[in-house]
Order: C-alpha cells, then structure tokens, then sequence
C-alpha cells in the first residue's frame, strides 16, 4: 500500500524545512498556522471571544485570531479561529507498521494467482459477534465492491463466502473449516467498550483450539481497525478505511504465495 515517505523534490523545495521538527504549514514555511472549530457553551458575545482566545493559548497556539463567531443557540457560540502552532513533531522518528505488499488491479492479482497458486484462493466473510454493519465487508467482498472497485466476488481466481452480520466466533469457524478457507476476513465497527477487541480476540482463542490458526490468513478490517493494533492481538494484517478489494486481494495472493514458497500452507 501507499506510503507517506517524504519526496525528495519536496525537500529541496524550502531549505528551512526541518524534518526533525515539523509543524503546521499556512503561507510560509514554519508559520505553524493552523484553523479552529468549535463551539463554547457561553453566550456569544466579547467575553466568549476572550475565552476562545485564552483557551487556544492553553492549546500552544500563539497569535489566537477569531474570524468568526455566532450565536448557535440560547447559551451557545459557535467560533472559527486561526493561531500559530509552537508545538513541534519529529517526522523522521515516526514508524507506522503497514500491511506490507504492492497493491495491484483486479487482472493482475488473478493473472498473478492463476500462474503461481494455480488454483481459487477460497475466502470467507463476516461481520462477527453482535455487529450488524455489514456496509464494510460488502464493499471487499460483494461483486459491485465500492467506489469503483470491484469486490472479491468478482475475481476470477477467488471464491468469496459472504456470511452478513452478527455472526457468531464459533459459526463463523464452522463454517470457515466447512469451506475449507484460505482466508478469513472480519469487519468490526462498533468499538464501544473495546467490544471489538474482545471478539476479535475470542476469534484468535477459537481458531487456537481448533489448531488451525496458523493454516489461514487472518484478517480484520473496520473504521477504526489499524494494522498495528490487530497485529498485536494474533492477526495478520489489519486494514482501515479507505480500503479497496484490491488492497485485500493483492496482500491475499501475496502471503499466500509466499507462504506456500515456505512449506506452510496447502
Ligand atoms: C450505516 C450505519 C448503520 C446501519 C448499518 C446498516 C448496515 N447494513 O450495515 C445501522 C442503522 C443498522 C446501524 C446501527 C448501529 N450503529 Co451504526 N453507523 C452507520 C454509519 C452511518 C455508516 C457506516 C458505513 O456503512 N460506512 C461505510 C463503509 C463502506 O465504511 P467502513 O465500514 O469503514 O468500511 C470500509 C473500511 O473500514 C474497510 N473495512 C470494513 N470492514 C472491513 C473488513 C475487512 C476484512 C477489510 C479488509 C476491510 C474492511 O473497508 C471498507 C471500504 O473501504 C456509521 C457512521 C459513519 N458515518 O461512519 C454509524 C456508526 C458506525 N454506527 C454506530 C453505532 C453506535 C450504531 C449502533 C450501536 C446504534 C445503536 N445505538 O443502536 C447500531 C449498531 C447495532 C449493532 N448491533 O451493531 C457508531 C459506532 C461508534 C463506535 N465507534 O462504536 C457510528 C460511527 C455512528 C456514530 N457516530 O455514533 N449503523
């Protein structure tokens, strides 16, 4: 997948650029100027602007600036300010763990699995537990995809089982082995209550007991789902918004084939 690494046009662009110590860019190069919303439960007025203006320089932001400001209702302002950032951030200390493969289109991941796995990669779906948004896995995996993208149904070299939503981490392992998967993809939206970590979690327990964990790809997916946090928690790879089925085909057919290069998999 893509990733944010710095170009080295950009760098030469503005020589008092300093990566170590980044800040927010307005008209010039370090003027750390940044943009405000929000509202404050007073009444608008020159008390509320002074408020908005004291609280910004409590955020370390210098030169607080209220453009606008307007009664929403009885009680409550509504501001939009602008103020200079003094808060810095090294970016060249910063490591994001991403899923780690090249992201093709839909001819060249099929093209790539009928020449090197030589067979349909079996792929089964689910919103599990008691989450019913169901908007997510549809996207990956229902034959109209999202966005322009088609989704694993309409692979050629992919077989995709679509269960819907609220299915329970036991089913969704039955039917798993039922189907003989080569990968299992879980959406989860709701996070209220860390819900989704307990079920993802159950989901890791159950395909231990059943000794076949480290047989499938596992794979979770969701708004607030991130690479790092799933990792952490015994998945393979973890995908957030934004996500296309050819992100997910593609890092499939990958691992697939790399596992298969190492002996692991059928
Ligand atoms: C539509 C919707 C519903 C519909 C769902 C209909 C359906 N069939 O799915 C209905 C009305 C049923 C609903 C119900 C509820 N909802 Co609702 N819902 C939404 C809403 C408006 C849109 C979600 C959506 O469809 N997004 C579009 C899809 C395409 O995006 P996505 O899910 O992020 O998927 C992408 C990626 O994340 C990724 N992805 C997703 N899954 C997977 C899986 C894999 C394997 C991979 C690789 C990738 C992947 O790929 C997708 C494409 O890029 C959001 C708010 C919002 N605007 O986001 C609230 C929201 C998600 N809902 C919320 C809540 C709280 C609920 C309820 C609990 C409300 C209630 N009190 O009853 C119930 C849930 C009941 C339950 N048991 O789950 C909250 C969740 C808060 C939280 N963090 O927990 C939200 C954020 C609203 C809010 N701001 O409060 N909801």
């Amino acid at each position: 997948m893509s990733g944010g690494l710095y170009s080295t046009e950009k760098k030469n662009f503005d020589k008092t650029l300093n990566l170590k110590a980044i800040k927010p860019y307005g008209d010039t190069m370090n003027d750390g100027k940044v943009q405000l919303s929000f509202t404050l439960p007073v009444p608008d007025g020159d008390e509320a602007v002074e408020a908005a203006k004291q609280l910004m320089k409590k955020m370390g932001l210098e030169d607080p600036m209220v453009v606008y400001h307007k009664e929403l209702t009885k009680d409550f302002t509504f501001i939009i300010a602008y103020g200079s950032c003094t808060h810095t951030v090294d970016y060249t200390a910063i490591h994001v763990p991403k899923v780690e493969s090249t992201t093709w289109s839909m001819e060249e991941t099929d093209d790539f699995i009928r020449k090197n796995i030589g067979r349909k990669i079996r792929v089964i779906g689910a919103s599990t537990g008691t989450d019913a948004h169901t908007v997510g896995i549809d996207a990956i995996m229902n034959m109209k995809g999202y966005a322009g993208h088609y989704g694993l149904e309409r692979y050629e070299m992919f077989e995709a089982l679509n269960l819907g939503s609220q299915v329970p981490n036991e089913e969704f392992v039955a039917k798993a082995i039922e189907f003989n998967a080569d990968a299992l993809l879980v959406s989860q939206t709701v996070t209220q209550k860390d819900i989704h970590i307990k079920n993802l979690t159950e989901l890791v327990e159950i395909l231990e007991a059943e000794g076949i964990r480290d047989k499938v790809i596992l794979i979770a997916g969701g708004p607030r789902i991130t690479h790092e946090l799933v990792k952490e928690i015994g998945y393979d790879a973890g995908f957030g918004p934004n996500t296309y089925a050819d992100d997910v085909a593609s890092y499939i057919a990958q691992e697939l084939y790399r596992r298969i290069q190492e002996g692991k998999n059928k």
